[in-house]
């Protein structure tokens, strides 16, 4: 049997563990990235490993999430970080220089290697042909350090494009098709291929479009050959030497075949407040719009803005609509700006903001109140915005613009002739933003710069034989890691400080969880499915934990976040028959007896003290995994080792 092109990066950097689906394999990683609001965590525990240096091929720390500083917290935390950076080894994108995984595309990603990012969106990297995956702060620490990440060896699934795609149709409504498809839950413990003739339509930047969108998939990563597009994207940069082809074998097999004809595909949109909330444009046509904002890693290519720029020329933006442009990165701005193209999209009355997260990560320019806002991003997961009652929708660049020109939600076909954009051979290169680390002989005199707002890392309980404790929340299905660690303007300036950051624990779901779960002082927490989807934020584990929750109990987890859990030693257990859940109620008691004896049968007995009840939990750990929760964590766990 042949290989698919993810099974062939991860038998070249496979350490241990056998490639059979289901197992738990370590992958040497090539290549890490940080982005600031994951960042400082991450070298903080990357410093409590002690190590030197750097041990990856090229790892970078970016600054892109927390540029708004409207107090000492972000700018201290963006010194600490280039302190770091400087010291270990590390390149360091300055702010402005534009979203990490847009950057990382243009500039550092390599087919065929191993990438992972503190950042869910990291299979950006997948539309080069990169083994790109989004991990907790933690795993890319140990990976920086030259330890291997673990996975469960996902199942390969294969999506075939035929087709061509139809003018004012993006490569955005093929991940909303996709999403349509699968939903949120689809993709889990999936790795995704990309292929079939239509794929030869596609740019690279329109592949990383829909590899970066496959996080909402909940797969482990998306990813797309390295074929001659390929090399031209690299030559275009200045870097072919760094293309090698890949492709699946023949007769590689696959657990799922997925066809999507793109001639058929139409402008779609994802309704609040969930991405795989798919419809067709046309079917919301007149929807009155406040907002419209483009850019996020998802749109902010020099391809979509110089397509976002061609539309709006000559045109002026509704007085209703506010619009927002946001570029990828330092290179897209300055090439739009050098073609003329920027001038076209301010003279339409958009608003220019600089190149990083900026909205979509709540950081500004939130909707008005009860507000519609259409946005090329690629989560509209509710309370992200910033605004609590806006309606987000996620559109392409094309639907975007049409909604801005007429205040509604309007098929953009009804635009007129889709102007020609092509892909430029050459882009404009200059990396002054990206600065080099110190070398090994002078690292020991970088001084790190800590500012107040770092609190030292919380420390974490091992687990024991025997859990009794109440249960603090109950939760429904798809909770995100935007409700249990909430993001935006006012909160995101404390990702390094735990104690402050937990009083706005679960504050979507509950205001009263934080006060809660201190007074039980430990507690267990009731999901539904796929619990802990959307982010890579560990701070949704290591939060909780700092509160005393000891366990989730839920009917299924996302990949990453279970990651986290363990990591911070959390037990992610699920329940054996799913109608368990209903018998949990908020405020009963429950005790998990012979937990140690339980791990290792896999199942793992609760007794509900309030009902007299006993169920049967799921908890299949590695015996790494078992040894890092008894551990009290990974970080001890490694520093033990
Ligand atoms: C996001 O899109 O939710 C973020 C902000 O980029 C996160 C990381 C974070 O929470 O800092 C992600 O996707 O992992
Ligand atoms: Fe930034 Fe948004 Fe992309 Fe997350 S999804 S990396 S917040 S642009």
């Amino acid at each position: 049997m042949g290989y698919t092109i993810a099974q062939k990066i991860i038998k070249d950097h496979l350490i241990s563990g056998e490639m059979v689906q289901g197992n738990e394999i370590a992958l040497k990683i090539d290549q890490t990235l940080t982005q600031d609001a994951t960042g400082t965590m991450a070298y903080l525990e990357f410093e409590t490993m002690g190590l030197k240096r750097v041990k990856t091929e090229k790892s970078l720390a970016y600054i892109d999430h927390n540029t708004l500083q409207s107090g000492f917290e972000n700018a201290d935390d963006h010194r600490y970080i280039q302190s770091v950076a400087e010291k270990h080894g590390i390149y360091f994108s300055r702010p402005g220089n534009g979203i990490c995984h847009q950057v990382h595309l243009e500039r550092f990603g390599k087919p065929s290697k191993t990438l992972i990012g503190s950042d869910s969106h990291t299979p950006t990297g997948g539309g080069l042909g990169m083994l790109a995956m989004g991990a907790g702060g933690l795993d890319v620490a140990v990976a920086m350090g030259g330890g291997a990440y673990y996975i469960t060896m996902p199942k390969m699934y294969k999506v075939n494009l035929t087709g061509k795609l139809k003018p004012f149709v993006s490569a955005k409504d093929i991940s909303l098709e996709i999403l349509r498809i699968l939903s949120v839950k689809g993709g889990v413990g999936a790795i995704i291929e990309w292929g079939g003739e239509g794929i030869k339509t596609l740019s690279v930047p329109e592949r990383a479009t829909i590899t970066n969108m496959g996080t909402e998939l909940g797969a482990t990563t998306s990813i797309f050959p390295s074929d001659e597009i390929t090399r031209e994207f690299l030559k275009a940069q200045g870097r072919e030497e760094d293309y090698v082809p890949l492709e699946s074998d023949s007769d590689a097999e696959y657990d799922k075949i997925i066809e999507i004809n793109l001639d058929n595909l139409v402008p779609l949109i994802a309704c609040p407040h969930s991405p795989d909330n798919v419809v067709t444009v046309e079917s919301l046509k007149g929807t009155k719009v406040d907002q419209v904002c483009i850019g996020s890693c998802t749109n902010s290519s020099l391809l979509d803005m110089l397509k976002v720029a061609a539309l709006l020329k000559g045109k002026t933006v509704k007085p209703s609509v506010s619009l927002s442009v946001s570029p990828g990165s330092k290179q897209v701005l300055t090439m739009l700006s050098d073609c003329g193209g920027l001038s076209d999209i301010l003279a339409s009355g958009a608003r220019l903001l600089e190149c990083a997260c900026g909205p979509c990560i709540g950081m500004g320019f939130s909707p008005n109140s009860a507000g519609v806002s259409l946005r090329t991003f690629n989560r509209n997961f509710e309370g992200r915005s910033g605004t609590a009652d806006a309606g987000v929708y996620l559109v392409s660049p094309e639907t975007a613009v049409a909604a801005a020109l007429t205040g509604e939600i309007t098929d953009p076909r009804l635009l007129g002739e889709m102007p020609e954009i092509k892909m430029p051979t050459s882009f404009k290169i200059n990396d002054s933003a990206v600065l080099t680390p110190a070398n090994e002989e002078i690292s020991s005199n970088v001084e790190i710069l800590r500012g107040p707002n770092i609190k030292p890392f919380p420390t974490s309980k091992c687990v024991t034989d025997t859990l009794s404790c109440g249960v603090s929340l109950k939760v429904g299905d798809n909770i995100t890691t935007d409700h249990i660690m909430p993001a935006g303007a006012k909160i995101l300036p404390y990702r390094s400080n735990i104690p402050h950051l937990s009083d706005f624990c679960f504050g979507v779901c509950d205001k009263d969880f934080p006060k809660r779960a201190k007074e039980l002082g430990e507690s267990i927490v009731i999901g539904g499915i796929n619990y802990g989807q959307g982010s890579s934020r560990e701070h949704a584990a290591l939060v909780p934990m700092y509160l005393g929750v000891r366990a989730v109990i839920a009917k299924s987890f996302a990949r990453i976040h279970s990651a986290n859990l363990i990591n911070a030693g959390i037990m992610p257990l699920t329940f054996k028959n799913a109608n368990d859940y209903e018998k949990i109620n908020q405020g009963d008691k429950l005790t998990l007896s012979d937990i140690y004896g339980g791990m290792d049968k896999g199942i793992i007995t609760l007794k509900d003290e309030s009902s007299g009840e006993k169920f049967e939990l799921v908890a299949t750990f590695t015996e790494r995994q078992k040894k890092i929760l008894k551990a009290g964590g990974l970080l001890s766990y490694t520093k033990e080792n």
